[in-house]
């Protein structure tokens, strides 16, 4: 069941046994490929001396269990619903993993503000193939899907890699002031994924115990979304983009496959 009233309000939806064991089996094996095989843009995000918090970008083309979750999962459909859009479009694939013992919680952040696109239409794909409890699940601060955009910074040092010092609003003390910014989150079976607005605040906790916590994140482009060059290399980097498509145009690029189209008749009924 897809609760698009609660995307729309809140920005972030929790759609249950969205995946089917063999999905799962997909996403499981394409986090492993991935972790046996990091890529040179994969990156810690914890300290030496804290579990181990690994993430990995842009994988799907070396990695077949990656594009056949990508391609053949409900992902793309369920984008689509979400988004109010007639074609989807693969944005990237992002894994991130906390192993077990990982104190390194993930701060307070948007992701749009860290991208190379701009649009309404987008949504991205959390899907842990472990169970995961509220804590160290993603959690969000409900309704700033619909701005302002807060300052990017770096998640260890806290540098303005991205936008210059000043350019943007800095993040609220979210925590300080529940009652104004409600956060929502959920604990997490396996089969079960978190969909949000790339412009959406979240953050996650530590991870304690004995159980790791690996995810695949899928990021996925609707209708609205264009290209929108940055004089930074953004996260990930596209590196070379800039020289083949225009800024404000569409992604229409083989980095970025059409992975859905509403059908002729569907499209019909809708209108
Ligand atoms: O997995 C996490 O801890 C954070 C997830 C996140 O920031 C993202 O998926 O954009």
């Amino acid at each position: 069941m897809i609760f698009e009233g609660d995307y729309r309000r809140d920005g972030a939806v929790c759609v249950r046994q969205a995946f089917s064991d063999e999905h799962l089996r997909w996403a499981m094996e394409a986090i492993e490929a991935n972790l046996a095989d990091l890529s040179p843009l994969a990156k810690r995000a914890s300290s030496q001396d804290d579990g181990a918090f690994v993430e990995d970008f842009c994988n799907w083309g070396r990695i077949p269990e990656m594009e056949q979750f990508i391609r053949e999962s409900p992902a793309a459909r369920i984008a689509a619903t979400l988004t109010e859009s007639n074609t989807v479009r693969l944005y990237h694939d992002h894994v991130l993993v906390k192993e077990p013992g990982t104190r390194q919680h993930t701060r307070w952040h948007q992701d749009l503000p860290y991208y190379n696109v701009d649009g309404y239409q987008n949504v991205s794909m959390w899907f842990p193939v472990d169970p995961v409890d509220r804590s160290a699940a993603i959690r969000f601060i409900a309704g700033t899907h619909r701005g302002p955009w807060y300052m990017p910074r770096t998640f260890l040092d806290d540098r303005a890699a991205w936008f210059p010092e000043g350019s943007l609003a800095e993040i609220p003390d979210f925590d300080a002031d529940p009652e104004r910014w409600p956060v929502i989150g959920w604990a997490l079976e396996p089969g079960d994924a978190v969909f949000f607005n790339m412009l959406t605040v979240h953050g996650s906790g530590g991870v304690c115990g004995t159980t790791r916590r690996r995810v695949l994140s899928i990021r996925f482009l609707g209708d609205d979304m264009v290209h929108a060059p940055r004089s930074w290399p953004t996260s990930p980097p596209f590196p070379g983009l800039v020289e083949e498509l225009d800024d404000g145009c569409p992604l229409d690029h083989p980095l970025f496959p059409v992975l859905w189209t509403r059908s002729g008749a569907e499209a019909k009924s809708r209108n």
